[in-house]
């Protein structure tokens, strides 16, 4: 069985053990693929569980469900999540370019919609999930990174009781769009994601690129997510480093901790 797995790894498959019903173990083998941790003696454990989520997905499809997921683009995945009316497609509409449609009337959102925000250079994708609440909408908010419910205030609890009913043990954040203003939603959303601004440097051209990292990330993490061949012919990293008004040089080895906007160039072999 997979090594390091966290305690809620287990509880869900406790709960895919107990569930009843094909949705419930859907959820529940949903969670567990997003808690298994990725690495290379995890591979087969990983396959596994895709291969039983694949199946029980094509079950219930037969029973008339319809899938629907989307593709994780940008740096990472929010759901925007509320009851109907609550403000998500506006949110959505002043967080990217995207256009959904915004109105008085109910349920007005049907399918998800999907927009890019930007930040400091980063992109994040957001997507809003319609009220309906539909499993396999659902489903795209157990596999998000965050989830920020939307709220007018007053059902808050009911939002909470609304996640654990339908399993949904991705980290969330309230957002209220009629009291706080969308430069500070921004903010939160990104303070909550736990990533941190990194530069990465050309060595070429000398042109600098964000990109977002994991807090307390290591240059060897940075240098895996450029190439692989970097990790492999890595010789060093120098760091530009802000401190105060100066910036400090740095040569760095793989298993240095890189800073919040720390400017980033590798040297090879
Ligand atoms: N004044 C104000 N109106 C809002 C705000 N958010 C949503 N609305 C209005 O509330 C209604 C429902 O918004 P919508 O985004 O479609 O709700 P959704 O069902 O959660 O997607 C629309 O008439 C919006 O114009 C907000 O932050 N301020
Ligand atoms: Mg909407």
């Amino acid at each position: 069985m997979p090594v390091n797995a966290p305690v809620e790894y287990f509880k869900a498959e406790d709960r895919f053990r107990s569930a009843k019903s094909k949705e419930e173990k859907i959820a529940a083998l949903e969670e567990m693929i997003r808690l298994l941790p990725r690495h290379h003696g995890s591979e087969n454990a990983h396959a596994q569980l895709r291969s039983k989520l694949a199946k029980l997905k094509k079950e219930t499809k037969k029973r008339g469900g319809t899938k629907t997921s989307i593709a994780k683009e940008g740096e990472a995945q929010v759901c925007l999540i509320g009851y109907t009316k609550s403000g998500k497609s506006w949110l959505l509409s002043k967080l990217t370019h995207a256009r959904p449609k915004i109105s008085e009337t109910p349920f007005t959102t049907t399918k998800p919609e999907v927009g890019m925000m930007d930040y400091e250079g980063v992109k994040i994708q957001i997507v809003e999930i319609p009220s309906t609440f539909e499993p396999e909408h659902l489903s795209i908010a157990r596999s998000c990174d965050l989830v920020v419910l939307v709220s007018k205030g007053e059902d808050i609890k009911k939002l909470e009781e609304l996640m654990d009913r339908n399993f949904l043990r991705t980290k969330y954040i309230f957002i209220n769009p009629r009291l706080e203003r969308i430069e500070q939603v921004k903010e939160k959303i990104w303070e909550s994601l736990e990533l941190m601004l990194v530069y990465t440097k050309k060595r070429e051209t000398g042109k600098i690129f964000p990109m977002a990292l994991k807090k307390n990330s290591t240059v060897r993490d940075f240098a895996a997510r450029i190439h692989k061949d970097f990790l492999k012919n890595f010789r060093f990293a120098r760091i530009l480093r802000k401190q105060s008004d100066r910036t400090r040089e740095i040569k760095a080895g793989l298993r240095y901790r890189l800073h919040e906007r720390d400017i980033v160039e590798l040297f090879t072999k």
